[in-house]
């Protein structure tokens, strides 16, 4: 490793800045050798800090060249200003001041996608969190706030199109006869929330009038050859924009709200204040290139987006351990916008899953960390599922204690009261108590504790008395520098399931009820039931009402039960899972003492029941009938084998297709949609349906299925069912997918975001030599290293590929260690992103796990950057 380790900051020395800047002046001279950055600060000291004598430090990076520096248009010489780090610290300054820097930046060798850097033939930026510093020297900490200027000066022919925050106040051209544009956004705002964007664009306009009346401009940006598919884009925004306000309250600021899409982005979308800017793969769409699961992706992304406009930038963060307050709330908020566009228990169902399969392995594993991390090395490693996904949960949890009413007069108190202002989770939770007069203390543990709690429940019957008691333990295990954990108050949602199938009627203190939210505050707690008519089957965490692992010894016959009959559709699905696990679990065992894998499932009595019933939306049902991932059965598994995590679900598959074969054919025949596409919840589900039975229709070996199949990839009018029709054929090794793969590449090989698509499948293909195919896509033409997209599908299908990366021979993993290292030098983002799958190496089979090992100590070898020093070294510790 470099001689000197990257130190950790901590939460607990949080200070507040020693400088404030009221007014950011910049102008940006774009070029294509060589960039200069003018930028006019105006300064004074912080009258709140303790610390009124001490030097200015400004932030700045590696890549940024200092020209000239003046304090109040006086040119200091180099005795009075210096270098330390990155950073530059002038020792002297009047209380009050107008800054004035210039640098030189070079975004056309910036590789880390942070910062202003080029994509195709653009110029673009990505802040969030410490990109500013790679443009000019600056306070780049969120709780540094000002109102920006902005003038972009560009050769308006290779860059007619130059945006930047707020308004466009004025236009003209410079002596040199270039044009510039000057934007102006009123709103104070961290530096992590600038944009600029200078490119050759096209538009889509189009008007959105907000509640109050008042006409607002919408503008998506996009390179000429996709603006045709940015329309589902532009109605997402809308309807988010609605919905806001009628669920919210929260009207839109600026007269012009801009969103631009890139191909090469770090991550999915950012928020920046009027001018967001998007991966393409999060904002464009078409039915002929885009599957429904990119459909809503595209909606929920460009939602999320834009309702951090209330929830980040109008109330942002105080410093970086916050993340939560703006992140987990916005994913909340997300969430619940797509479960209102379509259907609430298929959302809930999908981000449930999403969440059990990675952030409880994220939670389990050495990065764990509470969803306000008290010390990081390198925040972007922060941006993570914990973060988002836990964030969101606990922000669930409030709603769930609070019930709707109560969280909107809350949301509405934290607005009101931090418009403006750079805050805490603590003021958060503070103005959700104030606006209901109720005490969270208990509660805000989990804004402070890492790991999952396992609820334990117990049960008692008692017909005589008809009385129902649940004893429930709660224990969260220890994770790094958590040995020891305190209780914590959760809600868990219960519901009592009579022998009918119906919900059974009670009593909970005093009140009669068939549904209570059951308030877990201490280790060990009993609640009674009483008039209950007869033994229960206990519906229990319905809508997984908080984000904990539930563990109640159902038989087999209670999980049926719930399955079929449980009024809570969550649970339904919860059921028909936990019956998947249990049978997969045994299989699993099987296989990994080499014996021949055999069971006697209850799943095909199970699914039975579920295609008679006819009243369940398909998704629900396709939902229902899909087995848990490998990524699932990894996480709940005590020690992970995936190569037994494979073949036992291989097996379970194949013994429910062969069983119900005439169930899934009808099915696959009876969902097709025969009106022309829309990403409508109607058709996204008989859609899924449709693809899901295809997927067990073939696993029963039918030849008429894999004719179907053939047949359906050839006919689709819409890339879900080409896709799926192609996954299928890769997926059971069709005697055509050699074919069809070729064909699909063809046919799209100039639409880069299906191309994606075919990288990844590819390399997630399950072929003897599976690596060696990887190592030829990464050599082919139209894969591009500096593309985070076509990275992503490769690595990304390589970790799906068991055979290929769990290879017992170590290939794999030493191929990803050598991906990782050359990474690292060009975006330490996406390296230190890749480390992910190595970080389980202390959950694996002993086998894998010593071969991940190993290649984590060669890459802890390497001079690293802190992200990928941080991941490793943490997960060597
Ligand atoms: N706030 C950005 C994430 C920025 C990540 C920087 N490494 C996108 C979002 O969550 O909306
Ligand atoms: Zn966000």
């Amino acid at each position: 490793m470099a001689e000197q380790q990257p130190a950790a900051i901590y939460l607990k020395d949080y200070q507040v800045p020693n400088f404030l800047i009221d007014k950011t002046e910049l102008t940006f001279d774009l070029d294509e050798t060589q960039t200069i950055v003018t930028s006019r600060l105006h300064i004074r000291r912080n009258p709140d800090s303790d610390q009124q004598t001490s030097a200015l430090v400004l932030d700045g990076g590696e890549d940024v060249t200092l020209i000239a520096v003046a304090i109040d248009g006086y040119t200091l010489p180099k005795e009075e200003y210096r270098f330390q780090d990155d950073k530059l610290v002038i020792t002297a300054t009047p209380e009050s001041f107008v800054l004035t820097c210039e640098t030189l930046i070079e975004p056309q060798n910036n590789t880390r996608l942070e910062g202003l850097y080029r994509s195709s033939s653009m110029f673009c930026t990505q802040c969030e969190a410490e990109g500013f510093r790679h443009i000019t020297y600056y306070l780049d900490r969120p709780d540094v706030m000002s109102v920006f200027t902005t003038t972009i000066i560009a050769d308006a022919n290779r860059y007619p199109v130059m945006l930047s925050n707020g308004n466009e106040v004025e236009r003209g051209t410079t002596e040199e006869g270039k044009t510039f544009v000057t934007w102006h956004d009123p709103f104070k705002k961290p530096a992590y929330l600038f944009a600029l964007v200078a490119g050759n664009l096209e538009v889509l306009n189009d008007t959105f009038t907000t509640m109050s009346g008042r006409e607002v401009k919408l503008q998506i940006f996009t390179e000429q050859h996709n603006i045709d598919k940015v329309d589902f884009a532009m109605d997402s925004l809308k309807r988010s924009m609605k919905w806001d306000e009628e669920v919210y309250g929260r009207e839109y600021d600026l007269d012009i709200f801009m969103i631009v899409a890139v191909d090469d982005f770090n991550m999915g979308a950012m928020e920046n204040k009027g001018l967001n800017i998007f991966n393409s793969s999060c904002l464009l769409a078409s039915p002929e290139t885009t599957t429904d699961d990119a459909y809503l992706r595209v909606e929920a992304v460009v939602a999320h987006e834009y309702f951090h406009n209330w929830s980040g930038n109008r109330v942002t963060c105080r410093d970086w351990f916050q993340l939560s307050l703006k992140e987990g709330f916005t994913v909340f908020r997300d969430q619940s916008f797509s479960a209102d566009m379509h259907s609430d228990v298929v959302k809930r169902v999908e981000d449930v899953s999403f969440l059990k399969t990675t952030q409880f392995a994220e939670d389990a594993g050495p990065m764990a960390h509470p969803i306000r991390p008290a010390s990081f090395i390198e925040i972007s490693n922060f941006y993570t599922l914990t973060i988002y996904e836990k964030g969101a949960e606990v922000v669930r949890m409030i709603h769930t204690l609070l019930g709707e009413e109560g969280f909107r007069k809350g949301s509405d108190l934290y607005f009101e009261r931090h418009d403006g202002q750079a805050v805490t989770c603590d003021d958060f939770v503070q103005a959700m108590e104030d606006a209901n007069g109720v005490d969270l203390s208990q509660f805000k543990r989990w804004y402070s504790q890492a790991g999952t709690p396992r609820l334990t429940v117990t049960d008692q019957y008692d017909q005589a008395t008809q009385t129902y008691q649940l004893t429930i333990k709660q224990e969260t295990p220890a994770t790094p520098n958590q040995p020891t954990k305190l209780a914590l108050h959760i809600p868990v949602k219960v519901g009592l399931v009579g022998s009918d199938n119906q919900a059974l009627a009670f009593t909970y203190e005093g009140e009669q009820s068939d549904e209570v939210v059951l308030q877990v505050n201490d280790h060990e707690q009993t609640f009674v039931f009483e008039n209950v008519a007869e033994l229960p089957v206990p519906s229990l965490l319905r809508g997984f009402s908080a984000p904990v692992k539930l563990q109640y010894d159902y038989s087999t016959e209670q999980l049926l039960q719930l399955m079929s009959g449980d009024p809570d559709g969550f649970n339904r699905w919860s059921a028909a899972q936990e019956l998947a696990v249990n049978e997969l679990t045994a299989l699993i065992v099987q296989a990994q003492k080499k014996q021949a894998l055999s069971t006697d499932t209850h799943l095909i009595e199970g699914f039975k029941a579920l295609l008679a019933d006819k009243t369940l939306d398909p998704a629900m049902v396709a939902l229902i009938l899909a087995l848990p991932s490998q990524a699932y059965l990894a996480e709940v598994s005590e020690q992970i084998d995936p190569h037994a995590i494979k073949a036992a679900r291989k097996h379970l598959r194949e013994v429910i297709a062969k069983a119900l074969v005439s169930e899934f054919k009808g099915l696959y025949q009876d969902n097709t949609v025969a009106q022309a596409y829309q990403p409508s919840a109607e058709q996204i589900a008989k859609r899924s349906l449709k693809n899901a039975a295809l997927g067990y229709w073939l696993a029963s070996g039918s030849d008429e299925a894999k004719a179907a199949a053939v047949r359906q990839y050839r006919q689709a009018d819409n890339m879900t069912d080409q896709f799926a029709a192609l996954n299928c054929a890769v997926h059971f090794d069709l005697p055509e997918a050699d074919e069809l793969l070729a064909a699909f590449f063809e046919q799209w090989q100039h639409e880069a975001l299906v191309v994606n698509k075919w990288l990844m499948l590819s390399a997630a293909r399950e072929q003897e030599q599976g690596l060696d195919t990887v190592k030829a896509l990464m050599q082919h033409p139209n894969f591009d290293i500096k593309n985070p997209n076509k990275l992503r599908a490769v690595i990304g299908g390589l970790g799906q590929n068991v055979s290929a990366f769990h290879n017992l021979d170590g290939s794999g993993y030493a191929f990803l260690a050598d991906q990782i290292i050359l990474l690292d030098k060009r975006n330490p983002q996406i390296a230190s992103r890749l480390c992910t799958p190595l970080t389980r190496w202390q959950r694996m089979v002993p086998a894998l796990s010593e071969l991940m090992k190993g290649q984590l100590e060669r890459i802890a070898q390497q001079d690293l950057s802190k992200d990928v020093y941080e991941v490793v070294s943490k997960s060597l510790a």
